[in-house]
């Protein structure tokens, strides 16, 4: 194609062409890109049709996809004005006291990240989220934010996906100018699993929020309020953005002698004075009954004077009275998911919360028409997804039992038949318990869940009691996260770590008692991004870097899927899981104003080397790929 475009130039034709000739003439390389790209896109989709996607463990060959909805919007209308708008207008103090005064209960949405975080492993691709984002931000100015990145959607972005976060959350800016974007930000963890240098929390923070983040909710994975230090001061020293500030909840504040109303209410303080815009009660794991919800509520109400934000999951199914008991003592803020993503161990279904409100002295109007036509819209791109559903039916008490977070138990049942544990998941939640109970009752949310999950599935695997730890656990070698966790690398947990239990997973290794981070030597950006720019020279600079630094083999991974398939983010969700059927067609913007129709016309039997040869029609042409059958 390039050769045809240099040779079929005038100038080339003309004789006239010199060795600048190509480096002057740059439109030459950009029908190059297209068709590269074009030719990348049908790479991929060859891989996928003969091989699957790696993914998507069982395929349904049967299932027919209905086309998804867009509720109409009007692209050339106005933004209604929103709470950014408000927030700019009035500055941060400013935007807080309107918050506190007003007296309407205010919604977070949290479809685009922990809706689908909880109910099907993160899956969801920015190509569904994006087709509706300008419209639902006309629909629904008077959101107070909606919930957008942060948590795992930045790491399974790329691993899972080919995504970059980076330019997810940059488009999202765009299309929702006027609503706060919020985020989900694991302090001393950013959105990682482990610590991280101050400087690079500092830089993360800031680049985040000049890509578009608004609301910044920090948390610490054992609510230990030295490791959220430094996040809580880069977001107020280095950006505009809001600082929340969240305590975990966990347990039943009305009978755990560990996690009580004056546990929480001594964090909320120090969460104020530490300069929190906001407080929020992060209820990871739906664990705040309404009566607890109403005396926590209550008496945070009297303890600090910034707005009270809740976040929960349906997990039991009666977080609908959560909130109701919330609301009437007082709550300023509560998350929700769009029905179709809510419920179960997603937020409490937006809808519905909206419909019971109807009527209540602090009902904010919303227009429920609409909410249930975005909803539908969600009910139809679901199924793109069914194999990451987690297959529960119906809420269950049993979390009260096992604590596990709502953003964990759709991924603990995967993770179990990954490690052969498919027939033991009821075991395994036994032992989630057993194991939190080995580590001291510990707070448990990423990534110290994910510490309590590992050790869960290790004792599972080994058919391990509590007992067998005790008493045989210097024999044992413990999972690596399991020996940080206790090394204090996540922190130090309420109440220190259990000295016998320690002692056998440390095996006389000493644990560190400050802040991990501490012991983290700040990066020197200039040279290591130089570094970075030269093993990668195509990324997209600064921010990708960052990825890097937080997750660099998953980067590593996701630059090369890359380098070699091209930006896969435009393909079609059932086209990137599922491939093509034979004769089906479909329409990919490669570019802004650019689309290539790719039919799959036929495939080959593997030859003698296991390749096939696949058909496609590409714009009425018809182009080849090999791809090796790895079956
Ligand atoms: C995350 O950190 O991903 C969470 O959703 C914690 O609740
Ligand atoms: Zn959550």
């Amino acid at each position: 194609g390039f050769l045809l475009n240099v040779i079929s130039h005038p100038i080339f034709q003309r004789g006239e062409a010199r060795v600048s000739f190509i480096e002057n003439h740059p439109e030459l390389f950009q029908l190059r890109q297209v068709q590269d790209r074009s030719t990348r896109v049908l790479n991929y989709l060859g891989e996928v049709i003969v091989n699957g996607n790696p993914e998507v463990k069982k395929r349904d060959d049967s299932k027919v996809f209905r086309t998804p909805v867009v509720p109409a919007f009007d692209t050339y209308s106005p933004y209604p004005s929103g709470n950014r708008d408000r927030l700019k207008e009035l500055g941060r103090e400013g935007f807080v006291q309107w918050v506190t005064d007003q007296k309407r209960v205010l919604y977070t949405d949290t479809t685009f990240r922990d809706g689908h975080q909880s109910l099907l492993a993160t899956r969801v691709r920015t190509q569904d989220l994006m087709k509706v984002a300008e419209g639902f931000a006309k629909a629904h100015p008077e959101l107070f934010s909606m919930e957008v990145w942060g948590g795992a959607t930045f790491d399974v972005a790329m691993r899972f996906l080919y995504e970059s976060p980076w330019k997810r959350l940059e488009a999202m800016r765009e299309a929702m100018p006027n609503m706060l974007l919020q985020m989900l930000f694991r302090g001393s963890n950013a959105v990682g699993y482990s610590a991280y240098p101050d400087n690079l929390i500092e830089k993360f923070v800031e680049k985040s929020w000049e890509t578009g983040i608004d609301v910044f909710r920090i948390f610490d994975s054992l609510n230990w309020i030295e490791a959220m230090k430094v996040s809580i001061r880069a977001v107020r020293e280095r950006t505009d953005a809001l600082c929340e500030a969240a305590i975990c909840y966990t347990g039943d504040l009305h009978t755990s002698q560990k996690y009580t109303l004056q546990y929480y209410l001594d964090l909320a303080r120090q969460l104020e004075d530490e300069g929190a815009h906001l407080l929020c009660i992060k209820d990871m794991a739906g664990l705040l009954k309404p009566l607890a919800a109403n005396t926590l509520v209550t008496e945070l109400k009297k303890a600090v004077a910034i707005p009270i934000h809740l976040h929960t999951h349906d997990t039991a199914g009666i977080q609908a009275a959560t909130y109701l008991n919330a609301i009437n003592a007082n709550v300023d803020i509560v998350d929700c998911a769009l029905g179709a993503l809510s419920g179960l161990t997603s937020q409490p279904n937006f809808n519905s919360v909206v419909a019971m409100m109807q009527g209540h002295e602090r009902e904010c109007p919303i227009n429920l028409p609409s909410l249930n036509a975005y909803s539908n819209y969600w009910e139809d791109v679901r199924e793109y997804y069914y194999p990451f559903e987690s297959g529960m039916k119906a809420g269950s008490a049993e979390v009260y039992e096992n604590e596990i977070p709502g953003g964990q138990y759709s991924n603990l049942k995967p993770q179990a038949i990954a490690t052969g544990l498919g027939d033991k998941f009821e075991t395994l939640k036994k032992n989630y318990v057993i194991a939190n109970q080995l580590f001291g009752d510990i707070v448990k949310v990423t990534p110290s869940s994910k510490v309590v999950g590992d050790m869960a599935i290790f004792m599972t695997a080994n058919n391990l009691t509590a007992q067998d730890i005790t008493e045989r656990g210097e024999s044992l070698a413990f999972p690596e996260s399991v020996k940080g966790f206790f090394k204090g690398e996540l922190g130090q947990p309420v109440g220190g770590f259990p000295a016998d239990v320690q002692r056998a997973v440390l095996k006389g290794e000493q644990p560190i008692t400050g802040r991990p981070n501490e012991h983290l030597k700040p990066i020197d950006f200039d040279a290591d991004y130089k570094a970075f720019t030269e093993k990668y020279p195509h990324s997209d600079g600064f921010v990708d870097y960052l990825s890097y630094q937080m997750y660099p083999k998953v980067y590593d991974e996701y630059y090369r899927a890359n380098q070699q398939y091209g930006d896969v983010s435009v393909i079609p969700t059932p086209a990137f899981f599922y491939g093509l059927k034979e004769g089906e067609e479909i329409l990919i913007q490669i570019e802004p104003g650019k689309s290539i129709l790719v039919r799959l016309l036929f495939m080959s039997e593997p030859d003698a080397f296991g390749m096939r040869t696949i058909t496609f029609e590409l714009n009425g042409q018809s182009r080849q790929v090999q791809v090796r059958d790895k079956a």
